[in-house]
């Protein structure tokens, strides 16, 4: 932890976004303003760290994403203000390629990843901050204690991929981890600059990866069941070529990762 007051940083990647991310950041904000108790007994807004920024990762979108990220207001706001706005752009190179970008240059206590479009409401957020106390890794989970998969409002053709791809992820990679594709993950910063160091798979199959790599580094692992509604407006692209992408990243990643050892944990 840092001497001045602890912080978060959320990164936002984004492609093609500009008609999703104007009322995602307006939920977002939202949500960091409001003050009093969280909704259905979830921990209040305050008890995240007192400085939040909110870093969104402009994946080379050729719409108007990043101009909308330049003016909004929070873009403006004091770097130290609860919710300032930072806008990172980077060449076209995937989701995995964007979150790394955006991890890699974030430097608060704590670092989360979310999607865009907020599919996992931001009053989840203290979940992920709460666990990370004793956690160096938390991983959301679509999956609820009492069995409810929260994917069930995803169409059908994607369960179906997510069933296939869940398998071979299990099998050959992650092991337990039940929902390794959620889009929303914290880490500690310590954490998360050296997990996205060694990332190297740009695929959406970085997030198997990233299990992969914090289970070889001996971090503590937490999954905590979070809420998720699909949105409309997808960015992914069930195209043929993607399958083969998937097999083939999901087939390399332990190899790519053969010499990587446990953490010196200093005792
Ligand atoms: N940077 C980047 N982000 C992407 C890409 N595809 C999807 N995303 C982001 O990943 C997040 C989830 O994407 P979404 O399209 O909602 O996927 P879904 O919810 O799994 O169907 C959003 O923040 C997207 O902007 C991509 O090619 N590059
Ligand atoms: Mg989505």
């Amino acid at each position: 932890m840092s001497t001045t007051s602890p912080s978060l940083t959320i990164v936002l990647p984004a492609y093609n976004e500009e008609s999703r991310l104007g009322p995602a950041l307006d939920e977002l904000f939202g949500y960091l303003r409001r003050s009093g108790p969280g909704r259905d007994g979830l921990p209040a807004p305050q008890e995240l760290p007192p400085v939040v920024r909110v870093l969104v990762v402009d994946d080379g979108s050729t719409d108007g994403t990043a101009a909308l990220v330049r003016h909004r207001p929070e873009t403006h706001a004091e770097p130290e203000q609860r919710g300032a706005l930072e806008l990172l752009t980077v060449p076209h190179g995937g989701k995995g390629a964007a979150v790394r970008a955006g991890m890699l240059a974030a430097d608060s206590d704590l670092i989360v990843f979310a999607d865009a479009d907020m599919a996992t409401p931001p009053d989840q957020l203290p979940l992920l901050t709460r666990a990370l106390e004793t956690h160096d890794v938390v991983l959301g989970s679509r999956i609820q204690p009492n069995g409810r998969d929260m994917r069930a409002t995803q169409p059908r053709y994607r369960r179906l991929l997510g069933r296939v791809f869940h398998s071979v992820a299990s099998a050959w990679v992650v092991g337990p981890v039940q929902d390794t594709q959620c889009g929303f993950k914290g880490f500690t910063r310590e954490a998360a600059h050296d997990l996205f160091a060694r990332q190297r798979v740009r695929s959406i199959v970085f997030d198997v990866e990233l299990i992969h790599l914090a289970r070889r580094r001996g971090y503590r692992l937490a999954v905590v069941p979070i809420q998720w509604s699909d949105r409309r407006g997808s960015r992914m692209q069930a195209r043929p070529g993607l399958a083969l992408r998937v097999l083939w990243d999901l087939f390399r990643i332990p190899l790519l990762h053969r010499g990587v050892h446990r953490r010196d944990t200093g005792g």
